[in-house]
C-alpha cells in the first residue's frame, strides 16, 4: 500500500479475541488480523484476549489506543449487556463490521460469521479504505459449499483430480490421506476469506475404499485442518458401499441391513468429525449404482442417507444429474433427449424428501456448456431444497489454458427469471430459499484445485475462484466490480493493470462463445476424449447424448413440445411459450430450443450459417488481442506471474484461431453455403 505510514493513525494498535480458544475460527481471527495488518502496513499488533482495552503498546502520539476487537455477537453481548441495543439481527455465518478512527468491532453471529468479518475488513485495508463506516452482511444461502472431484487412486497409485487442471489432489495419495496436510490447511483459508463453509473433498464417482476405517481417520486429519477456518468437511458416498465395501449381498436401499450399515458408517464418521456437514452422492448416473437398481425412487435412496445423517445434524446434497444416455436413439428417434432426464427422473417425488435432504442441480440441463439455458429443474421442486451446481473448473471452457472469467455467465444463470405463478422466481431467489421458503439450500461449485503453485493451474482462473464465493454470498455483486478487487487484491491497484486485467476478463466469456460454440450449439469440442479443442464432428452419434443434429441442410436440437423432444414444455407456460417458438427464442439459445435451416435468418437479420462463420472470426480476433495487453503491464507486474500469463494468453490466442478454422471449415464442408466474405474454404 503506497502512502502506508499514513494510515497508521487510522488502525488499531490492538486485537482482542472474544472467548476464542486456540484453534477456533475466532482465535484464528486474532491470528489474521495480526498477520494482515503486518502483512499490509507493517504495524506489529498486540494481541490479547479479553474485553479490555487496547494497551497502547503500539508506537504514536500517546492517542493510539484503538483496539479491534472479535467475537461472536453472543460472546460480546456477555461481557458487555448495553451493547446489545445497538446490534443488527444477523442470519447464521454474517457479520456485523463497525470502524471508527482505529476503533473496530468485528462480531459474527457465530465463530464463522467473526472470521468472515475480519477477512472483509482486511481486504478492505488491503484496497487502501481505512475510511470509518459500519456494514452488516449476512450470506445469501446457508449452503455455501465447493466440490472437489479428488481421486484417493489414480491409476492404483497417486491422487488425481478429474476435470483437475492444477495437479495431483491435495487430500488424497496412493489411496490414503496424505500425512502432509498443510496445504488443505492452505486451501481451507483461501475458501474462509470468500466465505465458503464446506468442502467436499472427494470425487462424487466415489470410491468404497473412502469409507475404510484408515481413510475415516485420515477425513478427521482433514477435517481438523479446516476446522480452524470455519470449513466443514463432506464427504461423497458410492451407492453401492454396503456391497462392495461392507461385503452385504445387496445395496438395496430398503433392506434393513443395508440401513443399518450405512448407520454404522454415519457413527463411525461422527465420532471422528463430530460437525461434518454431510454426504454428497451421485447415483444411477454414468454408471454409477444407485436406488433404481433395485426399482427404488431417487427419494428412496436419498432418504436412506437422510437418515442416518438426522441424530447427528448431518444433511445430504442427492445430484439430480441422473440419466441414462446409452439408451437413447439419435438416429430413430427425433424425440430422444438426454435434458429431458432431470425433470424425467424427479417429477413427482417433490414431496418425498427429508427435509435434510436437498438437490443438487447442475446450472444447464446437460453439462457445464458454454451456454444453457437454466435447468428448469429448479421449479419442479418446491417443497425440496436446492443447490446450483456451478464449475469453477473450466471443463469444457479451456481448462485453464483459455482465460474465461465466469462470473458474467453465472451473474445470467442466478438472475434468470422463471415465472412460477407469473412471479418473479430467479434462480439466486429459489436456490436461497426466498421463493418458496424452505430452510435449506445454496451453492455448489466444482472447483478442483490441485497441488500446482498457482492452485487452479492458471493464475488468472483464480478470479473464478474469488467471484464465485463473493457471488453466492451475495448474487446482487457486479461481476466487473468483483474482478476489480480481486485484481486489486491479487495484483496491484495500479489503473493499468486493473484496466488491462478488466478488459481482457470481461470480453473472455464472449469471446470464447464466439469462437466455441455460439447460438446455443455448446461447446463444439471433443466429447470422446478430454472435452478439449474443436471437434464438431464428436458432437452427434456419440453415446453421451450431447448432440446437435447437424446435416447437410440444418442444425440444432428441437426442443419444443409441437414437434420435438418437448424439453421446453418443462418450463413455467410463460417461459415455456418463449423457447416454444424460434422466433421469441432468444438468438443466444436458438439451436438449443430448434432445429433450423443453416439459411435461417436470425433476429440479427444474419443467417446461421453467416453467424457461425462471422462469431468464430470475431471471437477468436479478441482473444488474439490478449497477449498485447498483457504485454503492456509488463514491469507493472512480478516477473514470474507476468511470464506465466502471457504464455497462456498466446497460447489461448493461437488456440482461438485452430477453434476458429476448425468449426468453420466443418460446417463450410457439410453445408456447402459460402462465407459472404470469403474467408472460409478459399484456401
Ligand atoms: O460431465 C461429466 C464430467 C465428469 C463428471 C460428471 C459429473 C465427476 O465430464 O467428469 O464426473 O460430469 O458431474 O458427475
Amino acid at each position: 500500500i503506497s502512502g502506508a505510514n499514513g494510515f497508521h493513525s487510522k488502525l488499531p494498535s490492538a486485537i482482542v479475541t472474544l472467548n476464542a480458544t486456540e484453534g477456533s475460527p475466532v482465535y484464528t481471527a486474532g491470528q489474521e488480523l495480526s498477520q494482515g495488518i503486518d502483512g499490509i502496513f507493517g504495524k506489529k499488533l498486540a494481541l490479547g484476549t479479553s474485553l479490555a482495552r487496547g494497551n497502547g503498546k503500539g508506537k504514536g502520539n500517546g492517542k493510539d489506543t484503538a483496539t479491534a476487537t472479535v467475537g461472536t455477537v453472543h460472546a460480546y453481548v456477555d461481557s458487555n449487556p448495553n451493547a446489545a441495543a445497538g446490534l443488527p439481527e444477523l442470519d447464521d455465518d454474517g457479520f456485523y463490521l463497525s470502524v471508527s478512527r482505529g476503533e473496530v468491532l468485528i462480531l459474527g453471529q457465530n465463530e464463522r460469521g467473526a472470521l468472515y468479518g475480519a477477512f472483509h475488513y482486511l481486504s478492505l485495508l488491503a484496497q487502501g479504505n481505512c475510511s470509518d463506516f459500519k456494514l452488516t452482511s449476512n450470506p445469501n444461502a446457508p449452503i455455501r459449499w465447493v466440490n472437489q472431484w479428488d481421486n484417493m487412486q489414480d491409476g492404483g497409485t497417486h491422487g488425481s483430480v478429474e476435470r483437475g487442471y492444477g495437479g495431483k489432489s491435495i487430500f488424497f495419495w496412493d489411496g490414503a490421506v496424505r500425512p502432509d496436510l498443510t496445504r488443505a490447511g492452505r486451501y481451507a483459508r483461501i475458501l474462509a476469506s470468500i466465505g465458503i463453509n464446506a468442502v467436499v473433498v472427494n470425487n462424487v464417482n466415489a470410491d468404497p475404499k473412502t469409507l475404510t476405517p484408515a481413510n475415516m481417520d485420515g477425513l478427521a486429519r482433514i477435517a481438523d485442518v479446516f476446522r480452524p477456518y470455519g470449513v466443514q468437511l463432506a464427504v461423497a458416498l458410492n451407492f453401492a458401499s454396503p456391497q462392495t465395501l461392507g461385503g452385504l449381498s445387496t445395496f438395496d436401499p430398503l433392506v434393513p441391513e443395508v440401513v443399518a450399515w450405512w448407520q454404522g458408517i454415519a457413527d463411525e464418521l461422527y465420532k471422528r468429525i463430530p460437525d461434518m456437514a454431510g454426504y454428497l452422492v451421485k447415483a444411477n448416473s454414468e454408471g454409477q449404482p444407485g436406488p433404481m437398481t433395485y426399482n427404488r425412487t431417487l427419494a428412496d435412496g436419498a432418504n436412506m442417507f437422510a437418515h442416518t445423517l438426522k441424530p447427528h445434524g448431518g444433511i445430504i446434497l442427492f445430484r439430480a444429474f441422473v440419466y441414462n444416455s446409452q439408451t437413447l436413439n439419435q438416429t430413430l428417434d427425433w424425440k430422444a433427449d438426454r435434458a429431458n432426464a432431470a425433470v424425467h427422473y424427479f417429477d413427482g417425488l417433490d414431496d418425498k424428501f427429508d427435509d435434510n435432504v436437498v438437490i443438487q442441480v447442475k446450472y444447464g440441463p446437460i453439462d457445464f456448456q458454454v451456454r444453457e439455458p437454466v435447468s428448469p429443474l429448479f421449479t419442479h421442486l418446491v417443497k425440496t431444497g436446492a443447490t446450483i451446481e456451478l464449475q469453477v473448473t473450466q471443463e469444457y471452457l479451456g481448462q485453464q489454458a483459455h482465460l474465461v472469467y465466469l462470473a458474467p455467465m453465472w451473474k445470467e444463470i442466478l438472475d434468470f427469471d422463471f415465472r412460477v405463478d407469473d412471479k418473479r422466481s430467479t434462480t439466486a431467489d429459489i436456490v436461497s430459499g426466498r421463493r418458496f421458503p424452505r430452510k435449506l439450500g445454496g451453492y455448489a461449485g466444482v472447483v478442483n484445485v490441485g497441488t500446482n503453485t498457482t492452485w487452479l493451474g492458471s493464475h488468472l482462473a483464480m478470479s473464478n475462484l474469488y467471484a464465485y464465493g463473493k457471488m453466492v454470498w451475495d448474487p446482487t455483486s457486479d461481476p466487473e466490480a468483483l474482478l476489480r478487487e480481486w485484481t486489486a487484491l491479487t495484483f496491484s491497484a495500479d489503473k493499468k493493470v486493473l484496466d488491462v486485467i478488466t478488459t481482457m476478463s470481461m470480453q473472455s466469456w464472449p469471446a470464447y462463445e464466439n469462437y466455441t460454440g455460439n447460438l446455443g450449439i455448446q461447446t463444439l469440442t471433443d466429447i470422446l476424449l478430454g472435452h478439449y479443442g474443436p471437434n464438431p464432428a464428436s458432437q452427434d452419434g456419440n453415446p453421451w447424448g450431447q448432440w446437435t443434429r447437424a446435416d447437410g441442410f440444418s442444425i440444432g436440437m428441437d426442443r419444443t413440445v409441437w414437434n420435438g423432444t418437448g424439453f421446453a414444455g418443462q418450463y413455467p407456460p410463460a417461459i415455456a411459450a418463449l423457447y416454444e417458438s424460434p422466433a421469441t427464442t432468444p438468438d443466444n439459445l436458438l439451436l438449443w430450443f430448434h432445429h433450423v435451416p443453416y439459411t435461417y435468418r436470425l433476429h440479427s437479420g444474419k443467417t446461421v450459417i453467416q453467424h457461425f462463420y462471422d462469431a468464430h472470426y470475431a471471437g477468436s480476433a479478441v482473444a488474439q488481442t490478449f497477449p498485447a495487453l498483457w504485454r503492456s503491464l509488463k514491469g507493472r507486474i512480478d516477473a514470474e506471474r507476468y511470464e506465466h500469463v502471457l504464455n497462456r494468453l498466446v497460447y489461448q490466442a493461437g488456440h482461438a484461431l485452430v477453434w476458429r478454422d476448425s468449426v468453420n471449415t466443418f460446417y463450410h464442408a457439410k453445408s456447402g453455403i459460402a462465407d459472404e466474405k470469403g474467408r472460409v474454404g478459399s484456401h
